[in-house]
C-alpha cells in the first residue's frame, strides 16, 4: 500500500517546468524514428516477470520511453503467463530461467549488472537482482534514445566498482555548502521538505546512470539530524530513494556522543561512546532499514575528532564500522585530514603532504567495512592538481574516489567546465611501485579488485554533486558532470568523449550538427577555464578567502590554509622536491616521484605545483614561465569569447529556455574571463617585471572594449550582456 501512494506521488509529481531548466536532464525520451530502432516493429507489450518495487520502477520507465521516445502506449503486463508477441520481457536472472528455462545458458550475472537480449520478436532485460533488472532498462533506454538498432542484441554490463554514491552538502535550514543552483531539494526551514517530488525525480536520475547511494547533508555535518524526531523525517526520503535502488546514508559528527548524546566524551576508545554509536546506528536501521552507511569528515577545518584524543582517524572509523556491521552498512572516513593553521613562513610545511602523513602509519587498521575517501588531488579540487598520492600509500585499505561535480573552484557552473576529462586525468595515473611490473591505476585501486590489493572488500567513488531546485545543476551543460559522473563510476574506461557525446544525445536528440557543437564546447571547456585561471598547476588563483569565485591571487599566500603559491618578484611555484623542498614529491612511488622530481621530465601542466623557478624559466614548450603566462590567458579569454557564437548557432535547434540559460551563462563567462586575464597578467607583469613580447598588457582592454561594443550590437536574448560581474 505504502509503495502504491508512493508510485502515485511520483507519477503525479509537478510537471517538468515547475522544476526549472535542466529537469528532466538526460531523460528526455525525445521522440526517435521507430522504424531504425525496431525494423520489424515496435513491441507491444512490457512483460514484467517479478513484483518488486525495482521491477515496478523498471516497468514504469520503460512505459514512460515507449511513450515519449517511440509514441507508443504499451502494454503492460505481470506474471510469467503472459501470451505474448512482441514484447520486452524484464526480470531477475532467476525470473527468467524460471519463466524459460531454455535462456539460461550458464553465464551468470552479479547484483546490479545486466543483460540484455534478443530472442526472436522478444527482447529481455535480465538482471543480477532487481536492481540490475532497472539499470537495465535504462541501459536499452540508452540504446533507443541514440536510435541504435535492436534488431539484434545480446550485452552485459555490471558496475566495476560497489560504491558510487553522490555526497549533498545540504544543510537542514535548505542552504548547501558550495551549491550553486538554489536551495535544497531535501530540507527547508529546519525540516525534511514535506513535497519530496523532486527527490524522487533526483533519485530516477542517479539511478539511471548506476548511481546506488547517495548522502544528504553536509560533510560539515549537522548533529541535530541525529535526533529520533528528524530521523523519522529522514526516513521518508529513504522510502523516495528506494524506489529506484538509492540507498540514503548521512554525514555525521565525531562529537555527537558528546554533544547530542551528552555522554561526557567522545573518544572512540570508551566503552559508552561505541554503545552509544550501536544504539543510535540500530535506531536509524529501524527508521530506515535499507540506511547504506555514514560519511566522517573529522580533524579537518575545525571539524571534533579522535586526534582531540589522541586517538587516529582509524579509531574513530571503527568504533561507528562496528554499529553498522551488522546492519550491512558502510564508513566512508575522509582521507581530508589536514591542519589549516600551517605555519607559511616555514618552506617544509606542505598542505600536500597532509594525506599520506596522517593516514600511511594507518593501513591495515580499518575494518572490512571502513571505506577511506580520497580526494583525486593532494589539495583541493584545484582546475589542475596531480593524483593524490595517498592512493598509494594504502595498499591493504578499501579506499574510493572524491570528486567534486558542483565547480567550487571551478567557476561555479557560471562558467563551462566539463570536469569528465580532468577526472579521467587522476584515474588512470599510473601509481606502480616499480616500473617493473604491470601498471597499476588509481582507477584499479579504488575498484578494488587488483591482486596487488586483494585485502580490498569495497571501492568506488563518491561526488559531491550539491543539486539544487535551479535545474539541478544551473547550467544546463553542467548536467554533463553529474552524467559523467555516474558513467565512470560504472566504468571507469569510458572516455570523456564518448560520454559527453552520449549525455548530449540523450539531452538534446541525435542532430549531428547539435551533438559537433555541444561536444567541441564540453571537451575544450577544462583547457579554456584552466587558461584564463592559474597556469601550470600553481592552484586556480581564486580568491580563496571569500567565496572561492573569481581571481584573487594574493589571498593563497600568507596564512594558514596552505594553498601557497610562493610568488616573489624571482619566480613563482612550491618547491615540493626531495632535494630541497617539502619533500612532497617523495611520497609518490618511485617512478612518480622520478618525474616529478626532476625539472626535465616534470610536465609542464604541474611544473608550479611542484618547483619553484624564476618567471623567466625555459618550459618544454620553449616559452619562458612568464610568457607562457601571458598568452595563455589572452588565448584563454578569447576562446572562451569564442563559444558564444559557437553556442549560438544552435538557435532553434534546442530548446529555447536551455538555448537562452546557456547563452546567458556563455556571455557572463567571456566577460569574466577577460577580469581574470587582466588580474593575473597585469599582477604577474608586475611581480616579475618581465614584459609581455607581444605588448598586449594594459593595452589589450581596448581592442576588447571595441569587439564587445561589436557583439552588443547583434541581436541577442533579452536580459544578457557581456558585463562580467561576481553576482
Ligand atoms: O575546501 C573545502 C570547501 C569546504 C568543504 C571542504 C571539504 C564542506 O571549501 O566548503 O567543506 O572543502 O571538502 O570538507
Amino acid at each position: 500500500m505504502l509503495a502504491a501512494l508512493l508510485l502515485l506521488a511520483i507519477t503525479t509529481a509537478p510537471a517538468q517546468d515547475s522544476l526549472g531548466p535542466g529537469e528532466p536532464a538526460w531523460l528526455a525520451y525525445r521522440p526517435v524514428n521507430p522504424a531504425a530502432v525496431f525494423p520489424n516493429g515496435v513491441p507491444d507489450t512490457v512483460v514484467v516477470l517479478g513484483s518488486d518495487v525495482l521491477e515496478n520502477s523498471a516497468s514504469r520507465e520503460l512505459a514512460l520511453g515507449w511513450r515519449g521516445m517511440l509514441q507508443y502506449e504499451p502494454r503492460v503486463v505481470t506474471g510469467a503467463n503472459a501470451q505474448l508477441a512482441r514484447a520486452v520481457v524484464v526480470g531477475t536472472q532467476a525470473e527468467v530461467t524460471t519463466w524459460r528455462a531454455s535462456l539460461n545458458d550458464g553465464k551468470s550475472l552479479a547484483p546490479d549488472s545486466y543483460r540484455l537480449r534478443r530472442t526472436g520478436d522478444i527482447l529481455i532485460v535480465e538482471g543480477g537482482d532487481p536492481r540490475g533488472v532497472l539499470y537495465g532498462v535504462f541501459a536499452l533506454l540508452r540504446r533507443i534514445a541514440e536510435e541504435h538498432s535492436l534488431a539484434t542484441l545480446d550485452e552485459s554490463s555490471g558496475p566495476a566498482d560497489s560504491i558510487r554514491w553522490t555526497n549533498e552538502w545540504d544543510n537542514p535550514n535548505g542552504t548547501i555548502e558550495r551549491g550553486y543552483a538554489g536551495p535544497s531539494i531535501f530540507f527547508k526551514d529546519g525540516k525534511v521538505r514535506a513535497d519530496l517530488s523532486r527527490a524522487a525525480a533526483y533519485a530516477r536520475l542517479l539511478s539511471s546512470i548506476g548511481i546506488n547511494g547517495c548522502t544528504i547533508n553536509n560533510v560539515n555535518a549537522n548533529i541535530g539530524l541525529l535526533k529520533p524526531e528528524n530521523l523519522a523525517d529522514i526516513a521518508h526520503i529513504a522510502s523516495v530513494f528506494r524506489v529506484y535502488g538509492v540507498r540514503l546514508s548521512l554525514s555525521i559528527d565525531m562529537s555527537s556522543p558528546q554533544a547530542l548524546g551528552g555522554l561526557k566524551t567522545f573518544d572512540p576508545l570508551d566503552p559508552e561512546v561505541a554503545a552509544w554509536w550501536k544504539s543510535k546506528v540500530d535506531e536509524i536501521y529501524r527508521a530506515i532499514p535499507d540506511f547504506g552507511g555514514v560519511l566522517i569528515k573529522a580533524d579537518s577545518e575545525g571539524r571534533p575528532g579522535p586526534l582531540q584524543y589522541g586517538r587516529t582517524p582509524a579509531h574513530a572509523a571503527n568504533v561507528v564500522a562496528r554499529a553498522l556491521q551488522p546492519h550491512g552498512g558502510i564508513v566512508l572516513y575522509r582521507g581530508f585530514v589536514y591542519n589549516n593553521h600551517l605555519d607559511w613562513h616555514d618552506m617544509k610545511a606542505d598542505r600536500a603532504r597532509a594525506g599520506v602523513d596522517n593516514f600511511h602509519t594507518l593501513d591495515g587498521k580499518f575494518d572490512d567495512n571502513v571505506i577511506v575517501l580520497i580526494k583525486h588531488g593532494p589539495i583541493d579540487f584545484q582546475a589542475r592538481e596531480p593524483v593524490s598520492p595517498l592512493f598509494a600509500a594504502l595498499p591493504h585499505t578499501n579506499q574510493a574516489i572524491e570528486l567534486q561535480i558542483t565547480q567550487e573552484y571551478t567557476g561555479q557552473q557560471r562558467h563551462l567546465v566539463y570536469l569528465v576529462p580532468m577526472w579521467k586525468e587522476a584515474l588512470d595515473t599510473d601509481m606502480r611501485a616499480s616500473l617493473a611490473g604491470p601498471p597499476l591505476t588509481v582507477k584499479q585501486i579504488v575498484s578494488g579488485r587488483n591482486i596487488a590489493h586483494e585485502h580490498h572488500t569495497a571501492g568506488g567513488f563518491a561526488g559531491v554533486a550539491n543539486v539544487g531546485t535551479d535545474g539541478w545543476l544551473g547550467h544546463p551543460l553542467a548536467l554533463a558532470n553529474l552524467y559523467g559522473f555516474g558513467r565512470l563510476a560504472w566504468d571507469s574506461n569510458l572516455t570523456a568523449a564518448a560520454i559527453s557525446d552520449e549525455w548530449t544525445r540523450l539531452t538534446f536528440g541525435n542532430d549531428p550538427e547539435v551533438r559537433a557543437v555541444v561536444n567541441k564546447l564540453e571537451l575544450d571547456s577544462w583547457h579554456i577555464y584552466e587558461s584564463y585561471t592559474g597556469p601550470l598547476g600553481v592552484g586556480t588563483l581564486t580568491d580563496i578567502i571569500g567565496i572561492h569565485f573569481g581571481p584573487g591571487i594574493e589571498s593563497a599566500e600568507r596564512n594558514g590554509w596552505g594553498q601557497w603559491i610562493r610568488a616573489d618578484n624571482n619566480g613563482i611555484g612550491m618547491d615540493r622536491t626531495v632535494a630541497t623542498g617539502t619533500g612532497y614529491i617523495g611520497q609518490y612511488p618511485a617512478p612518480l616521484a622520478a618525474k616529478y622530481e626532476s625539472l626535465a621530465t616534470c610536465p609542464d601542466e604541474l611544473l608550479l605545483f611542484m618547483h619553484h623557478v624564476p618567471y623567466s624559466y625555459r618550459l618544454h614548450s620553449g616559452k619562458t614561465v612568464m610568457q607562457h603566462i601571458d598568452d595563455t590567458h589572452y588565448w584563454g579569454a578569447d576562446a572562451a569569447a569564442a563559444q558564444v557564437p559557437i553556442w549560438e548557432s544552435l538557435h532553434g535547434k534546442v530548446p529555447d529556455a536551455t538555448y537562452a540559460e546557456v547563452l546567458k551563462r556563455l556571455q557572463f563567462q567571456a566577460g569574466h574571463a577577460v577580469v581574470w586575464r587582466d588580474a593575473i597578467t597585469q599582477w604577474f607583469t608586475k611581480m616579475s617585471g618581465l614584459p609581455d613580447a607581444e605588448n598586449r598588457v594594459d593595452h589589450y582592454p581596448n581592442r576588447i572594449e571595441a569587439e564587445s561594443m561589436q557583439r552588443s550590437a547583434r541581436p541577442r536574448s533579452p536580459g544578457t550582456s557581456l558585463t562580467a560581474g561576481t553576482t
